[in-house]
């Protein structure tokens, strides 16, 4: 594995707090429309709820794409060729990159992830499962360029973004992620991109408000995580999970709405909400073929090939970088 060794990712303070976390809860709650970033909910018990959410049988998501790497491997691997070096932005899942990899025959696995513990983790288990096949790690925040190892400088790049992940950005951060990713990849690189389809309301709402409460006990765990983390009493029984689908941006929002009239203190600060306020906390994009090829196109990467599952629920994607240009 080829970790820089001392990379420090995390800023935290002589009380271990990480100050990132505690900017932005702070600048979050202070907005008229409270709101914290959803990349907050994954600390270990979050992340943790977010792999059972993907077993709950409203979460579509996993199992349409995993249907989709499955069905139509041949037709991937016949459009990506053998020999590229797969790049996954994440730690990978236990599921679909194995799928991918023993499709495509690949020269080398990097994957990159700002969460060393998991990216360590999840890359010893596939370096098991494929013992032949070099897997370089790169602990880093892969919304800027990432170095990528001098082991693949030379070898064709293949991208993996599963998951429908670029949903959960508003389209100015999607773009900018998208451009990073060609300035990591570099020339006539490809990108295997999973894209959630827009669809019948009442199936996004139960996606995100699965029966059993596991959506709803992962979004309240981000307040609890503020209670552990940021020496804050918000009291995390006065509030209820809600998920709304906003027609306009075409996206399922997540919001932890007030029960009552609350007040409680985040790292000394005071805070109030009213009953029925919100603190908006993950938004989830879900295209359409023309918005998915408008985002890439931004972007810089160009579809080349589209697949769905069998119910239209889910779509992967295969782009190809493209070089800027200026006329039509
Ligand atoms: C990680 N991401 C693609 C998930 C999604 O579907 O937007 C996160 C999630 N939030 C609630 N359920 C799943």
């Amino acid at each position: 594995m080829t970790t820089a060794p001392g990379l420090q990712l995390v800023n935290r303070d002589a009380d271990g707090v990480d100050l990132a976390f505690r900017a932005d809860v702070l600048a979050g709650l202070a907005e008229p429309q409270k709101a914290i970033p959803a990349r907050w909910f994954y600390d270990d018990e979050g992340s943790q709820l977010f792999e059972d959410i993907t077993q709950q049988p409203e979460y579509y998501p996993t199992r349409a794409e995993t249907e989709i790497l499955t069905q139509h491997s041949a037709a991937i691997a016949d459009l990506i060729g053998p020999g590229r070096a797969v790049v996954e932005f994440g730690s990978g899942s236990s599921v679909k990159t194995p799928l991918l990899l023993s499709a495509i025959a690949p020269s080398a696995y990097v994957p990159l992830d700002i969460a060393g513990d998991f990216l360590r983790a999840s890359s010893a288990a596939l370096a098991e499962k494929f013992p032949g096949l070099p897997v370089l790690p790169v602990e880093a925040d892969f919304m800027r360029r990432v170095e990528l190892p001098a082991e693949v400088a030379d070898l064709p790049k293949l991208g993996f973004f599963p998951g429908s992940t670029i949903g959960n950005m508003i389209a100015r951060t999607a773009t900018d992620l998208l451009r990073s990713m060609r300035e990591t990849l570099g020339e006539s690189a490809l990108l295997l991109i999973g894209m959630d389809l827009v669809k019948d309301e009442d199936v996004l709402l139960a996606a995100y408000d699965d029966a059993a409460g596991v959506t709803a006990r992962f979004n309240l765990n981000l307040l609890e995580r503020i209670n552990r983390e940021l020496d804050a009493d918000i009291p995390v029984a006065s509030f209820a999970h809600e998920a709304r689908w906003n027609d306009p941006f075409a996206r399922i929002e997540m919001h932890l709405v007030a029960r009552e009239d609350v007040s409680f203190t985040v790292s000394g600060q005071r805070f109030a909400m009213r009953a029925g306020e919100s603190i908006h906390t993950e938004n989830s994009h879900k295209f359409t073929k023309r918005s998915s090829q408008q985002l890439l196109a931004a972007g810089g990467w160009e579809p080349r090939a589209r697949w769905t599952d069998e119910a239209k629920r889910f779509s992967l994607v295969l782009a190809e970088s493209r070089p800027p240009r200026s006329a039509p």
